[in-house]
């Protein structure tokens, strides 16, 4: 009598099980496009006119170090308020304590040369 019964519950048990695993499949495929957040601190490049690479991830409590090697005057100016001053060389270091995404640009060049730091 219970058997047909069990039967179902054993077919709609293995589709939840092949949605999900579907689904857990989609979801690890999507986090592995974006950057992954290294254990430690980060270094950009500040080139002529980009950074390099544009988006970074951190964790929590990390450094990201920008390094000038372009010939032109740039800067890495956060939406936030932080900013490094318009210079040719030398770097930049800021940490970064809260989870989160942090914008910059060049103050000189504008959104066209622009980065994101992500925080998780
Ligand atoms: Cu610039």
């Amino acid at each position: 009598v219970f058997a047909p019964a069990r039967n179902d519950v054993f077919k709609k048990l293995a589709l939840c099980t092949l949605v999900f695993i579907a689904f857990a499949a989609c979801s690890s495929h999507e986090s592995a496009m974006e950057p992954q957040a290294s254990g430690g601190d980060a270094a950009v490049n500040v080139d002529d006119n980009n950074y390099s690479p544009s988006s970074t991830a951190v964790v929590p409590g990390a450094s990201v170090t920008w390094k000038w090697r372009g010939a032109n005057l740039h800067s890495v100016t956060f939406d936030d308020g932080g900013a490094s001053s318009v210079q040719r060389t030398g770097d930049y270091k800021r940490t970064f304590q809260n989870a989160g995404s942090f914008a910059y640009h060049c103050s000189i060049h504008g959104l066209a040369m622009s980065g994101t730091i992500t925080v998780r």
